[in-house]
């Protein structure tokens, strides 16, 4: 009682500081003064930090933490308005609330409707059920997509994280890209022919359900924790180095990197991992937004992986072909160095489950000052466009065959990752 009067006297005391417009009652986008430390000591308490810019931290604040960061004699400035302003509001969307973006309803017609055109060359199947009950689909592009060939394959999945809304699109443009270039485009055609290529967009539906119609900043799922908070954080719950410290994820459950009570305890993230070992995948990606930026183990760790050069070369090559397209430079690094270290994320655990090359891509924009999470509808297709030859060149990097890659002098550090076809079947 006491505190949470002396918080209100002091936000009252902040807003005069800080902001006339300032409203209390909701959440907002907030910075705080940089200090050394401060970052992580904010992680730690359970904020969720945005960005660091001109020597300020940025973070969303619920009321609940504005509250705390008055409690702690933190003084804050309201940065909503201001970010909003560099983004003008565009015309009340077409496609509802949620404007050209797919909600969970909207990708399941359309995953449906390229199934139902393509029936040779797509299959949609669900690799389980969220939480809440959606399906997590996952579609199949293959040719006779409906026979299980064997084949090598290629996995890009997205939205682990409800608020990175782009995360969805990606994926899925990607697939009707295949499906619908596939009679005419030699490349793509080869690229089908030869193996599977399998799209997961929508990893987190309750997730990106609750950010479409409650709140947009939502980035966990809907689980209800023990203490009464809601969600985990998906990139946390996998099985590698799950809880390994806890800077990388948190044990509290009301953190927005809170890691779960066990690895896989998800319905979500143990599908993932369930479906991953029933097929012989040879790349991953898995899509995030914001910050432009392809990553790959490890992340638990500021170590190299045993195959560092090859992944950093790679990576060098993605970025590369996508900086034509629209001109954006993507930046690549090993996970821990290029953001920061997570531990229980997808990539770590593909990596170190199979050995195969895993990235996380996080698309543009480059920090919040940009856009954040909030990427423009007319953005959607252009950056479709820029990722699709970073895709086309894992894929087929993925599905060449191991001989074209031996023989080759640098082969203890560029070869294609073991095949994985000697543990098939087995479970
Ligand atoms: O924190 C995450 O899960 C990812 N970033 S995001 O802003 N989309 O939440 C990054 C995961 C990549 N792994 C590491 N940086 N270690
Ligand atoms: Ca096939
Ligand atoms: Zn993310």
């Amino acid at each position: 009682m006491k505190n949470a009067l002396r918080s209100l006297m002091f936000m009252g005391l902040a807003v005069l500081l800080f902001s006339s417009a300032f409203v209390m009652d909701r959440t907002e986008v907030v910075s705080v003064a940089k200090s050394a430390g401060r970052a992580a000591w904010l992680t730690s308490l359970g904020f969720d930090l945005l960005a660091e810019h001109d020597g300020r931290i940025f973070l969303v604040a619920s009321p609940e933490d504005l509250a705390r960061l008055a409690d702690l004699r933190l003084p804050f400035r309201d940065e909503t308005a201001r970010l909003r302003a560099g983004h003008p509001a565009e015309p009340a969307p077409a496609g509802g609330i949620n404007g050209d973006y797919h909600s969970y309803r909207e990708l399941e017609a359309e995953l449906t409707a390229l199934a139902q055109n393509y029936p040779s060359l797509a299959k949609l199947s669900t690799i389980g059920r969220s939480l809440e009950g959606r399906n997590l689909y996952a579609l199949k592009v293959s040719d006779n997509a409906a026979l299980d060939e064997q084949e090598p394959a290629f996995l890009v999945v997205g939205c682990h994280h409800a608020r990175e809304w782009i995360s969805v699109e990606v994926p899925l443009l990607f697939a009707r890209h295949l499906l619908e270039e596939y009679a005419r485009n030699g490349e793509v055609q080869d690229i089908v022919n030869r193996g599977e290529i399998w799209v997961v967009p929508l990893l987190n539906p309750d997730g990106l359900e609750y950010s479409i119609h409650v709140y947009r900043y939502w980035r966990k799922n809907r689980r209800l924790n023990a203490d009464g908070s809601f969600g985990i954080d998906l990139n946390r719950n996998y099985g590698y180095k799950w809880g390994y410290d806890d800077v990388g994820s948190s044990g509290t459950p009301a953190s927005e990197v809170y890691r779960g009570t066990a690895p896989f305890s998800e319905p979500e993230t143990d599908a993932c991992q369930r479906f991953f070992r029933q097929h012989d995948f040879r790349a991953l990606v898995s899509y995030h937004s914001y910050s432009q930026i392809i990553l790959y183990p490890w992340g638990y760790i500021d170590a190299p992986t045993d195959k560092d050069a090859a992944l950093a070369e790679m990576a060098r090559t993605m970025a590369e072909l996508m900086r034509p397209v629209n001109g954006r430079l993507y930046d690549f690094d090993r996970a821990a160095v290029g953001l920061y270290t997570t531990n229980g994320d997808t990539t770590d655990w593909a990596y170190a489950e199979s050995g195969i090359p895993a990235f996380t891509i996080e698309l543009p924009p480059v920090d919040i000052l940009h856009g954040g999470f909030f990427n423009k509808e007319t953005d959607i297709l252009p950056l479709f466009r820029e990722n699709l030859p970073a895709l086309l060149f894992l894929a087929q990097t993925a599905f060449a065959a191991p001989s074209q890659e031996s023989g080759n002098e640098r082969d203890e550090r560029t070869a294609a990752p073991p095949r994985r076809g000697g543990d098939r079947g087995k479970d």
